[in-house]
């Protein structure tokens, strides 16, 4: 039997990095009794940081999933990853629940990432209760906190708990809403009147609480300002409804690693948030009638799932985490992959705890579930019914910013370094790479450094290749800006048969982006039909081995215009030797040029530090193209030489204080300035040498 879905609650548990996500879950799961010991971060015994990466740095790097049954409702919690390198994972994880747990930290307040989650919660209209944790800290402090989440994120944000005892001594909370006081002791939860110390203060609060809860409501309001209150059911109705419709945001009080606030928060997900059911139906596309359609939460709809994660490893295999849109779906069921055009078999299907799945019949609408071993199904990706295929707007993650050339540490590694790249990215699909012909590297892009060495520690221990990173190569390329013409010839007299091959060659400019020509001037047969295919193919050989700095040649017209052969001696292999010693004498001459890629950049970054990001550009050989400030946070466009973005990303994060973002991709070649280009060359020429002398 399936869950029912009106007693299904499926919440995000999202924030900064380091605040207690991971370890809220845990106390959650502990209170309710899905786990029989409250784990621990430092020990590497929390249910959801289970990854080996994760017990050795202590971080959440995946979005992991768990469950516990409280009083007749199921709760699955979504454990994102909070550090800026995979956030990417809490905003996919976002668009599976119907609810969101913003945690903050006591001291620090509002972060930069507390921000982002916020946005992600608010694109996708989810209602969402914000906790303060770690309230057990020194130099915790509830009130200045809570100053500036109203400060900095959008929302009726309004306490329903204040903390009691502070720092070490926090040990409870007062209730606004029932006016009762909630105190720990030894782990253990115990119900008591209000301390008359925080009496008054727990009033004023209390009338704060009213007063958002009457505002949610034109006649409840006129009744508040007429009569100055609201009767207790009225205003608890309010407040509820409000917490559902996402009107109201409540802070609740924690200290996660001590079990204190689990059961309040419990309280609220199944009063407040909604289920699957109360979230209704989720639009898409209906591939049958070719047109927009939706999906209702019912049990007896056609199925519709959509992944949000996958997790692979060579022990285990592809795990891939879905979550039921409508219909139910059941074991050993084949299901449609309508984007990928595939079928695939189910099998297996579980419920996630963690990383231990227990297996299951069938999986009812807003259930979360895992599946083994799909073939083709990536991140992101619709499973739905054959009979009625349907495909929900798939999760988009972002582009990648940041790029390392890959070294194999042995040789004859490549191949393995491919394989387990494509293996990775399909469960981290913000890791790309590819093969550079031009600079002849491997590339790796992330989202940002930590990612980049996370995905090579991964390649280490998931798939046995060793590498190291290196900047890429910027892949330069060589032209001309005048016009030169000689000859190239090649003559040998060794005794027997000799070799002969004389052109003339002209070279001039073409327009950027132009590639290459090579025209055939030849009248009266000065070079023989058969041989000019042979000059091309030199010049053509030549252009690919670069002549200034060993970059490729482009935007060149060639024009062969005269020459002289050998009947004998004379033969292919000649002619294209003739034609590249002509060709490297000649460009010398018709003033040539490096060109470099150019980059288009969008920065995002506070409004306060935009001056700085600006003139960091120009020193960077940037040229600003538009600057939209938007309140708090300003975008600067830019284009620049990618040579100069290479190190932008640290550069960035220190300007900004981790609050920046940008993205970059390419937009065009330019000339290297001459000071520039000297170095580059002499740089070459060096490296060339050195290779010469092996
Ligand atoms: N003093 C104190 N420490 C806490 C509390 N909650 C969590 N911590 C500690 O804070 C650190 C980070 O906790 P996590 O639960 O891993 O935080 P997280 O938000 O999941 O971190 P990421 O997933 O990496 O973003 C760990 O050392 C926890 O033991 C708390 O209430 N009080
Ligand atoms: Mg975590």
């Amino acid at each position: 039997m399936a869950l029912e879905t009106g007693k299904i609650r499926n919440v995000g548990v999202v924030g900064h990095g380091g605040v207690g996500k991971t370890s809220l879950v845990e106390t959650l799961l502990f209170t309710a009794g899905a786990v029989t010991r409250l784990g621990k971060v430092d020990d590497g015994t929390t249910t959801t940081d289970f990854d080996p990466d994760e017990i050795k740095r202590k971080i959440s790097i995946n979005t992991a999933v768990a469950y516990c049954d409280f009083k007749g409702h199921r709760v699955n919690l979504i454990d994102t990853p909070g550090y800026g390198d995979f956030i990417a994972d809490a905003r996919a994880g976002l668009r599976v629940v119907e609810a969101a747990v913003v945690v903050v930290d006591a001291v620090a307040g509002v972060q930069v990432q507390t921000e982002k989650v916020w946005k992600f919660a608010a694109e996708f209209e989810l209602p969402r209760a914000i906790v303060v944790n770690r309230l057990d800290r020194e130099r915790a402090d509830f009130f200045r906190t809570l100053e500036s989440l109203t400060r900095r994120l959008k929302g009726r944000i309004v306490p329903v708990h204040i903390p009691i005892g502070e720092e070490s001594g926090f040990r409870g909370f007062v209730d606004l809403v029932t006016q009762r006081a909630t105190l720990y002791a030894d782990g253990k939860a115990a119900d008591a009147a209000i301390p008359a110390d925080i009496a008054d203060r727990a009033k004023e609060w209390r009338e704060k609480l009213v007063e958002a809860a009457a505002e949610t409501d034109d006649d409840l309001l006129t009744k508040y300002l007429e009569e100055g209150s609201l009767d207790e059911p009225e205003m608890i109705r309010a407040l509820r409804a409000g917490i559902t419709q996402g009107k109201i945001v409540p802070v609740l009080c924690a200290a996660a690693s001590k079990g204190i606030g689990g059961q309040a928060l419990l309280e609220l997900i199944i009063h407040e948030f909604p289920s699957p059911a109360d979230r209704g139906e989720v639009a898409g596309t209906d591939l049958k009638a070719k047109q927009a359609g939706v999906r209702g939460p019912d049990p007896k709809a056609p199925v519709s799932a959509l992944v949000f994660k996958t997790l692979s490893d060579p022990h285990i295999g592809k795990l891939t985490l879905f979550r039921v849109c409508s219909g139910t779906l059941r074991a050993d069921s084949t299901l449609l992959n309508p984007g990928r055009g595939t079928r695939e078999r189910m099998g297996h299907v579980s419920w996630l705890q963690g990383k231990t799945q227990k297996n299951v019949e069938t999986l009812g609408s807003g259930e979360i579930g895992v599946a083994q071993k799909l073939k083709e199904t990536q991140t992101g990706d619709t499973l739905c019914d054959e009979a009625q295929p349907f495909e929900l707007p798939r999760i988009t993650f972002p582009e990648p910013a940041i790029n390392f050339a890959i070294q194999p540490k042995t040789r004859g590694d490549e191949d393995k370094i491919s394989n387990a790249l494509s293996r990775i990215a399909e469960e981290d699909p913000t890791v790309h790479h590819h093969f550079d012909p031009e600079t002849k590297q491997l590339l790796i892009s992330g989202v940002g450094s930590l990612h980049v060495e996370m995905t090579v520690e991964r390649m280490k221990r998931k798939y046995n290749v060793d590498v190291s990173l290196l900047p890429p190569r910027i892949p330069y390329k060589e032209t001309v800006k005048g016009r030169a013409e000689g000859q190239g010839k090649y003559k040998k007299q060794t005794g027997g048969r000799g070799q002969y091959g004389d052109t003339w060659l002209r070279v001039e400019p073409m327009t950027r982006g132009g590639g290459f020509e090579f025209v055939d001037d030849i009248f009266g047969g000065a070079v023989p039909r058969n041989f000019i295919p042979s000059v091309e193919k030199g010049v053509r050989d030549c252009m690919k081995k670069g002549i200034l700095a060993g970059y490729p040649v482009v935007d060149l017209r060639v024009t062969l215009y005269d020459g002289s052969y050998h009947d004998v001696d004379s033969s292919d292999m000649a002619f294209q030797i003739a034609a590249s010693l002509g060709l490297q004498k000649v460009f010398m001459e018709a003033h040539p040029i490096l060109l470099e890629p150019v980059m288009n950049v969008e920065v995002t970054t506070p409004a306060e530090v935009a001056g700085d990001i600006i003139g960091d550009m120009n020193s960077r050989r940037g040229r600003i193209v538009g600057m939209e400030p938007s309140g708090e946070t300003a975008v600067v466009r830019a284009s620049a030489p990618m040579a100069e973005m290479l190190t932008y990303e640290s550069s960035l994060r220190s300007m900004t204080g981790g609050r920046g973002g940008y993205s970059m991709e390419f937009s065009h070649y330019e000339e290297v300035p001459v000071f520039l280009a000297e170095k580059i060359v002499k740089e070459a020429r060096a490296d060339k040498e050195k290779a010469e002398k092996h």
